[in-house]
């Protein structure tokens, strides 16, 4: 059990994670409108004691949409060391631009392992609050037979639906009416627009553009 391992491993743990970040391999991803990620060698098992990030750019106004075809980690519950994904993890922060906001999570095991509430559900589509998603790939100093074999994914440039945020906004502490739309908002690929009620134009006045108040004629 790695229990057992953990009692002999802790100081090589230290020093072998310390080495990870300085030896951390980077991805930086833009220009493109989809893409896949796999874990190093994959669909061969991975290594131990690996840290790659990949940090995908995509357009202004767009977001990014990942999912994975195939998540088989080793099982990384441990009590003792905190809970959760404390082996090897994927994280995933849906919004890296933004660092007052806790936006990371964690995925760890695979879906025959006691803790499958860990690991991306089939089909779940993971989603980036901006156009930057950051994806870490994080392993320790061990794995256990069978060793798992890693994970694939894909993502995709999405469609940033800002009629829809605005909606969600108008029912919270963001709301600014004067950002908003004040009738109609039609979504658009890559931006949206603001039209009027019959009786009613565009005031654009008001910056900054596209985000035009409405004013009676
Ligand atoms: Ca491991
Ligand atoms: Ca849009």
């Amino acid at each position: 059990m790695k229990t057992l391992q953990r009692a002999v491993s802790l100081l090589l743990l230290s020093s072998a994670l310390l080495a990870v970040r300085c030896n951390a391999v980077t991805h930086e991803v833009s220009g493109v409108d989809h893409g896949r990620i796999e874990s190093p060698g994959y669909p061969e098992p991975y290594e131990n004691n690996e840290e790659v990030i990949w940090t995908i750019t995509v357009e202004e106004n767009y977001k990014i949409e990942l999912f994975f075809t195939v998540f088989d980690l080793e099982d990384s519950y441990d009590e003792d060391l905190g809970g959760s994904c404390v082996y090897d993890f994927v994280q995933i922060d849906t919004d890296p631009t933004d660092s007052a906001t806790v936006s990371t999570r964690e995925y760890c095991g695979n879906q025959h392992i006691s803790f499958p509430g860990l690991c991306p559900r089939p089909g779940q589509k993971i989603t980036s609050k901006g156009n930057v998603m950051k994806v870490r790939f994080v392993t320790d100093y061990s794995n256990e037979d069978p060793l798992p074999v890693g994970f694939q994914g894909f993502w995709k440039k999405v469609d940033r639906d800002e009629c829809k945020e605005m909606r969600a906004a108008q029912f919270g502490e963001d709301w600014d009416e004067q950002l908003y739309c004040n009738h109609h908002c039609i979504n658009t690929p890559g931006s949206y627009f603001c039209s009027c009620r019959p009786g009613f134009v565009l005031d654009e006045t008001n910056i900054p553009a596209k985000l035009f108040a409405v004013t009676l004629y």
